[in-house]
């Protein structure tokens, strides 16, 4: 997957990418990441890249040349995917994120101020994504949300000793409690049945665990999950916890 960022933020990248998973799967060519500063497109002496909006109001808006100057700049095959992150948008969903992952290449637009100007998005976006009902100052912490999301889900980014990120037997129920040394800690001790070295039982123990804090926290994942269940036995045990 090539993802190519437009932004006026590079720099807030370089940590991201230059990090763990990230920067595995970069070295290993699974994930490339190009950023794109759209100020260098401004036609302005003054490399201006935002205006004051048509009708007033506060806040600026980010000018359409230089952004459709840079869409136009790099070389977008016919369908695409150009991506802004907005508010705005579609809520990501991991479902969302499975079916990025499987593309070639992405082009991420970050806003910032008040947004982008309208036709810039009627002309060129393809998917407008929001990653929660919250407000943030721009596009790029988003852009850095999908990109790890995304990245995650490509074949060969995660390896042995991240396995466990990708177990697909608790897909679509809450990871249950983890614990490693010293087995009492400042007088708390881990779950027994963890100490038993019974395979099955612990399986199972994490199973439940994982079902009831669903049921707690998320009871709609909880009631998807069981209508996606055909093992009879895992079945029984959903049952003592949907409401
Ligand atoms: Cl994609 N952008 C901004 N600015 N805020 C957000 C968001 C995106 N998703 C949630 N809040």
């Amino acid at each position: 997957m090539k993802f190519t960022v437009l932004t006026l933020f590079p720099e807030m990248f370089s940590a991201f990418t230059s990090t763990s998973i990230m920067a595995r799967a970069a070295g290993q060519g699974h994930i490339e990441v190009e950023c794109v500063n759209f100020r260098d497109y401004s036609d302005s002496p003054s490399k201006r890249v935002d205006d004051a909006p048509f009708g007033g109001g506060a806040g600026l808006v980010m000018k359409p040349q230089p952004l459709f100057d840079c869409l136009r700049d790099q070389s977008l095959a016919a369908g695409e995917r150009i991506v802004y992150l907005t508010p705005k948008g579609k809520t990501l969903t991991q479902q969302m994120v499975v079916d990025f992952s499987k593309l070639d290449r992405m082009v991420l637009v970050c806003g910032h101020y008040e947004g982008i100007d309208q036709r810039v998005i009627d002309t060129f976006v393809t998917d407008e994504v929001s990653i929660g009902d919250y407000v943030l100052t721009g596009g790029e912490i988003p852009a850095m949300v999908l990109m790890d999301a995304i990245s995650r889900m490509i074949e060969g980014v995660l390896n042995t000793e991240d396995s466990h990120m990708e177990e697909s037997h608790y897909d679509g129920l809450l990871e249950y409690p983890h614990y490693t040394r010293p087995a009492v800690y400042e007088g708390m001790a881990i779950p027994d049945i963890l100490l038993s070295g019974h395979h099955k039982n612990i399986e199972l123990w994490r199973f439940e665990e994982s079902v009831k804090l669903t049921g707690e926290r998320r009871p709609d994942m909880l009631r998807a999950y069981y209508d996606r269940l055909t093992d009879k036995k895992k079945r029984k045990i959903v049952e003592k916890y949907l409401k």
